[in-house]
């Protein structure tokens, strides 16, 4: 077989890219190591920037983000007993979507099957091969038959885990990471929400993060230790904590109900420096990680999949590699200016096994000057809602 793009991975990176590239006639195919089932079985991202809702629409993919999707003018920060609400949209004029990574990955694979994309699951042993040549290929295994795809382009929307950045010389790839000491334990219920906006909590028993997926469908977080268990966490011991680390206002007004989602994230920062080797060119998860406390993962990837769609684009329909050639230092200007938002708010809002009675009280401090200073509010509200493209 032979296509311009061969993309690895059908998460948001890979189903957002090579619903651009089809629209703009140029020829794609994805593969994914497992079957569609699975990967819309993963709960993941919950808030898209404004740039991410447009690319959407880009790709014809937005009327159901627009019909289910609920916008959100602001959210809270609560602590010290009391919510603080930052107005994103007073402050920035921009808002942001409340929309399930699950729901807009079921839209892009609906229509990428009724725009006539070609995607092929369950492909074993996907490995990238001659992108630092002219010709490179791409192999991957099915019912025991090898198969090779030769293209132009080799995009690795693989995710962290994935074989893009793994099959790049290590000495070719600089990396940064930073580890966090706890996990998010997630749960999902069909539950109404605790309040109309999501609300970030830090408190002394550990970070609590109220979000929905819809005005019935709750999303929620708490803090936890890395060595936790799903097993050891009953529905009811999750909301007794989570309302635990809440104003008591939130906490008594909860609705409780049975989980039919409930995982431990580990939490990490990590950057893999350039994102471009000949050929090969890594876009999303597979270049960068961040904690979710910025809401920024998925918001990323869609950032590099419209610089990467521009210069492909480009390529393609000019002949100029002036956009390839600057993918890599444009898309890691914005990577890095979110890594440290998101590093920021996680170091704000969680406890550490060091931050002790005074962390916790410089924790309160910055938080205390951060809600009552319009310059502070301003600066943690136009990171939020995503700075520009
Ligand atoms: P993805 O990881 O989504 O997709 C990569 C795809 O590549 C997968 O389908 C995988 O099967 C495939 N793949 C991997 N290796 C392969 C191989 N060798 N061959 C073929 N295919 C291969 N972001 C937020 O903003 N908020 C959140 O709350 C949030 N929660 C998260 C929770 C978890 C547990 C994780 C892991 C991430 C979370 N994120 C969150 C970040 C997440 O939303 C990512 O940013 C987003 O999925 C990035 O999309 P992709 O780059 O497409 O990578
Ligand atoms: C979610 O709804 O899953 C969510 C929302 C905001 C975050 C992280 C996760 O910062």
């Amino acid at each position: 077989m032979r296509t311009q793009v061969a993309i690895i991975g059908s998460g948001p990176s890979g189903l957002l890219l090579g619903q651009l590239l089809g629209n703009a006639g140029i020829d794609n195919v994805i593969l994914d190591r497992v079957s569609k089932d699975y990967i819309l079985g993963r709960v993941r991202a919950g808030v898209l920037e404004e740039g991410t809702v447009g690319l959407l629409d880009r790709c014809g993919v937005g009327a159901r983000m627009h019909r289910q999707g609920l916008p959100h003018d602001g959210f809270s920060l609560a602590f010290n007993g009391r919510d603080h609400r930052i107005d994103l949209h007073g402050l920035t004029g921009k808002r942001v979507m409340v929309y399930g990574q699950t729901e807009l990955t079921h839209d892009l694979m609906d229509h990428r099957e009724a725009t006539g994309g070609k995607s092929i699951y369950e492909a074993a042993d996907v490995t990238p091969h001659d992108f630092d040549r002219d010709n490179p290929y791409v192999t991957y295994v099915q019912d025991g038959i090898t198969h090779r795809i030769d293209c132009d382009f080799i995009i690795g929307c693989d995710g962290y885990h994935g074989v893009s950045r793994r099959s790049v010389p290590q000495a070719a790839l600089k990396t940064f990471e930073r580890v966090y000491p706890f996990g998010w334990l997630g749960l999902l219920a069909d539950v109404p929400p605790v309040s109309h906006e999501l609300i970030y909590a830090n408190h002394e028993r550990g970070f609590g993060l109220c979000s929905m997926r819809s005005e019935t469908r709750s999303r929620y977080y708490i803090q936890c230790a890395l060595d936790e268990k799903v097993e050891d966490w009953s529905d009811d011991r999750f909301y007794d904590e989570l309302r635990r680390r809440l104003p008591e206002e939130h906490a008594q007004r909860m609705v409780t109900g049975p989980s039919f989602e409930k995982s431990i994230a580990p939490l990490r920062s990590f950057v893999a420096e350039p994102m471009r080797f000949g050929k090969l060119f890594l876009a999303g998860d597979a270049a960068h990680i961040v904690p979710p406390t910025g809401a920024k993962g998925l918001n990323l990837a869609a950032s590099d999949v419209h610089y990467l769609f521009e210069a492909l684009a480009e390529h393609y329909g000019e002949g100029s590699n002036a956009g390839l050639d600057a993918y890599s230092a444009k898309a890691l200007a914005r990577v890095w200016l979110a890594v440290r938002f998101s590093w920021s708010m996680t170091t704000m809002m969680h406890r550490f096994p060091d931050t002790g009675e005074f962390g916790q009280k410089i924790q309160e401090a910055e938080l205390d000057y951060l809600v009552s200073s319009t310059a502070a509010s301003t600066a943690l509200a136009e990171n939020y809602v995503g700075l520009p493209y």
